[in-house]
């Protein structure tokens, strides 16, 4: 089993600003976990993150046909981008939404996601292990 794990803008400069809200750990102690949480379940993880918003549709398109699940924090796009919501929808893959905050107790415009429409679950305000509850989620689907 494959799953891509997608990371949209700002997430690569996790625990050098804003401990307060994301934690502080860093990103790379993210992709870290990602692999070893991987190796754990038996199942192979490809990460990607950008800050762009149609390099992430270029790389959902991409993953048609090539992975089993995704894993999609769209970070401030998941609440303005109705193209990422749009390829979700077209590559039908299974896809999980996760947020290391707590977004619906933050501000009002945070409320709304246009990516989790296409989600089939969304986990958020675990931090980073809401990564591993989604890897889990699509891998215990799988194994049905
Ligand atoms: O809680 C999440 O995971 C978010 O997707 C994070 C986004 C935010 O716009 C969403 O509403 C919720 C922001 C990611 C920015 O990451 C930073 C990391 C370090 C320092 C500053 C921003």
């Amino acid at each position: 089993m494959k799953i891509l794990v997608i990371n949209g803008p700002n997430l690569n400069f996790l625990g050098i600003r804003e401990p307060g809200i994301y934690g502080k750990n860093t990103f790379a102690d993210l992709l870290q976990m990602l692999d070893a949480w991987g190796k754990e379940l038996g199942v192979e993880v490809e990460q990607y993150q950008s800050n762009h918003e149609g390099d992430l549709v270029d790389k959902i398109q991409w993953a048609y046909g090539k992975v089993d699940g995704i894993v999609i924090n769209p970070a401030a796009y998941t609440h303005t981008s109705v193209a990422i919501l749009d390829a979700l929808k077209a590559v039908c893959i299974p896809a999980v939404e996760v947020h290391l905050s707590d977004v619906n107790a933050r501000e009002s415009f945070r409320h709304i996601s246009y990516a989790g429409m296409a989600c089939e679950k969304t986990y958020a305000g675990f931090g980073f292990e809401g990564y591993k509850m989604a890897i889990e989620y699509l891998e215990g689907k799988n194994n049905l």
